[in-house]
């Protein structure tokens, strides 16, 4: 029989440890598949942040490195410098690369450094309980905003977007086919470009679906309205020039 699909070779063959209807499961196998259409799987290194991101690490069939929270896209730059062949995937989440990494984030797009961050965006601390983070919407239920969050989120890829060296800056998400396949074209272009070069950020619209009490099944669902209400699916850099 003709074999027409098979777990990528980047991805091992271990449970994944998220809870149903998160979506870093559908985000580390995207990474996975063009990994391995790119033939990249022995140069990728993935830095992995504290938080729920981390949980990739298990799934991740190449090399991986823990750093303290935040300073995920600072050991990416150390690796980088020192392995110029190295492919490098700085994963985080809202309150590694928003809150507590803040300045390792902008700075390290400012500097554009040959690196590929994987900005998975959840809009709460999601691991230590659901807190609200500075990525949270307005308005938003979480565990320490029960009469709503009050304060505007961070919009990461509009503000990277203003800075000279970023190549590509984009949001994408994950909650239906349409959008995998145009995750999936955004996390390859950035890999390509990382090839020769160049920085890029790419923010991933997610849902944590425990802390937050959703349903897994609503995750997509709620994935749209946050898309509406406050983060715009697209690109907002490409080779370089703002869109
Ligand atoms: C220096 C430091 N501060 C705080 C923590 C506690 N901590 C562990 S995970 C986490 C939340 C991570 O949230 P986020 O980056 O949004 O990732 P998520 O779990 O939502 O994917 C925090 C605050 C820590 N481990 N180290």
């Amino acid at each position: 029989m003709e074999c027409v699909y098979k777990r990528p070779e980047s991805l091992t063959p271990y449970p994944m440890m998220f809870c149903p209807g998160c979506h870093h499961a559908i985000l580390i196998k995207l990474v996975a598949e063009v990994l391995d259409e790119m033939n990249l799987r022995e140069q990728a290194v993935l830095a992995a942040p504290i938080g729920c991101g981390g949980m990739t690490v298990p799934s991740a069939n190449f090399d991986t490195i823990f750093s303290l929270h935040g300073r995920v896209p600072s050991a990416g730059t150390a690796i980088k410098r020192l392995n110029p062949e190295s492919l490098v995937i700085c994963y985080q989440g809202d309150g590694d690369a928003g809150a507590i990494g803040t300045a390792e984030t902008v700075h390290t797009a400012r500097r554009g450094e040959a690196v590929t961050v994987i900005f998975v965006n959840n809009s709460v601390f999601g691991m230590t309980g659901g807190q609200a983070a500075p990525t949270t919407p307005v308005g938003t239920w979480t565990i320490t905003s029960k009469k709503g969050n009050r304060e505007a989120p961070l919009k990461l890829p509009e503000m990277l977007a203003t800075l000279d060296e970023p190549d590509y800056v984009a949001r994408c998400a994950v909650n239906n086919p349409k959008h995998i396949i145009r995750c999936k074209k955004a996390i390859k272009h950035a890999f390509e470009r990382q090839l020769e070069g160049k920085y890029s950020f790419i923010e991933v619209v997610s849902a944590c679906v425990t802390t937050m009490g959703i349903k897994a099944e609503k995750s997509p669902e709620f994935i749209d309205k946050v898309i509406k209400t406050d983060f715009p699916l697209g690109e907002f850099k490409r080779d370089g020039k703002r869109l």
